[in-house]
């Protein structure tokens, strides 16, 4: 059975508030693996395709010009609904409390962390942050 993987990147919020220690404890002390990790600032065209699916939307110029910097990656067995449990809602406000985002964010456009929101958008994403990665852990 292949290992499901999930892309997690801490938002440019997240890395200048200094949250990257507190949020990768969070995903080690559920349990879950560490397979990569970097720290860069990502291209536009990089962040325009990760987040194409909302290009119509009016929030899309700003979002794309907030996504600078700082991902990581995490691989474990059924990680990606997981991952997505420990996130919490795309609105912070909404995110129940003990949440990453319920416990740290209140602003949509702020919400510190992505997470993939399915298994082949997770090997997808991997894919094209840690070009490589993927194909060593299959
Ligand atoms: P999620 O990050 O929970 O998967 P999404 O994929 O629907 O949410 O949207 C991606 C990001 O886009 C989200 O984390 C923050 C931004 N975003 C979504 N809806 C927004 C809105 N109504 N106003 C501003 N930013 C928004
Ligand atoms: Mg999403």
């Amino acid at each position: 059975e292949e290992v499901e993987q999930t892309y997690i990147m801490i938002k440019p919020d997240g890395v200048q508030r200094g949250l990257v220690g507190e949020i990768i404890s969070r995903f080690e002390r559920k349990g879950f693996k560490l397979t990569g990790l970097k720290l860069f600032q990502c291209p536009k065209e990089l962040a325009e395709e990760h987040y194409k699916d909302l290009q119509s939307k009016p929030f899309f110029p700003k979002l794309i010009d907030y996504i600078t910097s700082g991902p990581v990656a995490w691989e474990g067995v059924g990680v990606v609904a997981s991952a997505r449990k420990l996130i919490g809602a795309t609105n912070p406000l909404n995110a129940e409390p003990g949440t990453i985002r319920g416990d740290l964010a209140v602003q949509t456009g702020r919400n510190v962390v992505h997470g993939s929101d399915s298994p082949d958008n997770g090997k997808r994403e991997i894919g094209e942050f840690f070009p490589g990665l993927a194909q060593v852990v299959e």
